[in-house]
């Protein structure tokens, strides 16, 4: 019965570690950055809307995420739990949150703050263009997406932080070490994990 999000910047590993945290915890992980790659793909109202911000590194208006998680929250599987990947990156998302958890008396439990230097960010993302061709993995997207993500995103840190609910873990290393790390992390504080 977990509820934990994962925030860092861009290139951080998220994504990457959300897919095993999913097992670990044996929650479903919701990624909007995966929502919104595959309505572009799909060509659907969203999808198009979306791609206009996510191609120039910008994040896709709190109007269009809010009432994409909304829905996905109140479907049956997220009951006993979920891990949000990537969401709430703004203020205003985590009062949408708030609203959404509220109406169904759950509160969360654990919000994993991801740190990875610049550098490295940089370097993963320009790899991930070379293999996969995103649109938004060019260097100077990369760069505005860390500048927005320093602006929009960080100061979710203080505001969870004040809840007492941040465990912070180093994304740099294999991808099995940070697992370890953040599993480590989850353990310590009481959250239930599964085999895998
Ligand atoms: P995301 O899909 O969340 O994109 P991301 O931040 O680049 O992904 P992530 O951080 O998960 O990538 P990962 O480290 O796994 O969002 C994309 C866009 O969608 C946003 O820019 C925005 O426009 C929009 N969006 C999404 N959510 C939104 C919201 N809530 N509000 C508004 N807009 C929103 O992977 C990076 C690379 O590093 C991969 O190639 C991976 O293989 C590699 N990697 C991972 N871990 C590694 C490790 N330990 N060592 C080496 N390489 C590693």
């Amino acid at each position: 019965m977990t509820r934990l999000l994962l925030i860092g910047p861009p290139g951080a590993g998220k994504g990457t570690q959300a897919v095993r945290l999913s097992v670990a915890c044996n929650v479903p992980a919701i990624s909007t950055g995966d929502i919104f790659r595959s309505n572009v793909e799909q060509g659907t109202e969203l999808g198009v809307k979306a791609a206009e911000f996510m191609n120039a590194g910008k994040y896709v208006p709190d109007s269009l995420t809010n009432d994409l998680v909304r829905s996905r929250l109140n479907e049956a599987d997220v009951e006993g739990g979920f891990l949000l990947d990537g969401y709430p990156r703004t203020v205003a998302q985590v009062a949408e949150l708030d609203d959404i958890l509220a109406g169904t008396g759950h509160s969360l439990d654990v919000v994993v703050l991801l740190s990875a230097d610049t550098d490295e960010i940089v370097g993963r993302l320009l790899k991930r263009a070379h293999e996969q061709g995103r649109a938004d993995d060019t260097e100077d997207v990369i760069r505005h997406r860390l500048e927005v993500y320093a602006e929009q995103t960080t100061p979710l840190i203080d505001i969870y932080a004040e809840r007492g609910l941040v465990v912070e873990v180093d994304g740099l290393g294999s991808v099995d070490e940070v697992t370890t790390r953040i599993t480590a992390a989850l353990d310590a504080r009481g959250i239930a994990l599964f085999a895998s």
